[in-house]
């Protein structure tokens, strides 16, 4: 029996026996499916990113919008992205690697957010 057909008995299994089902998938030693990549959207406004600690993970995607009457950037610490926003602007960045990276604006040196990314899965 392959392992696709153990997974169509798990699924009966999970309907008939919850946790039963459940033991019988994770023995077959399919991965759990990934959460969907999402977008997350950082708001820079007042001069400050909104929010100040941005979690994501990798393949998500994060949407800067400029609501200030300035010209701000997202800009990482690791040069992995820099995003060049005129007022109103907005701007998209696709997390590629796990870490901690430091954002800040170019010409707002006391703008600053943490970009915390977590491996998928
Ligand atoms: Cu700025």
């Amino acid at each position: 029996m392959g392992c696709t057909e153990v997974g169509v008995v798990a699924r009966r299994a999970v309907l008939l026996a919850g946790l039963l089902g459940a033991l019988a998938l994770a023995g077959c030693n399919k991965p759990a499916p990934a959460p969907k990549a999402a977008t997350v959207t950082v708001t820079m406004a007042d001069m400050a990113f909104q929010p100040g600690t941005i979690d994501a993970h990798v393949g998500d995607t994060i949407h800067w919008v400029n609501k200030d009457l300035f010209e701000h950037t997202a800009t990482a610490s690791d040069q992995s992205f820099d995003v060049d926003l005129r007022a109103g602007a907005s701007g998209d960045t696709v997390l590629s690697k796990a870490g901690t990276i430091k954002v800040t604006c170019r010409f707002h040196p006391g703008m600053t957010a943490l970009l915390r990314v977590a491996d998928r899965g």
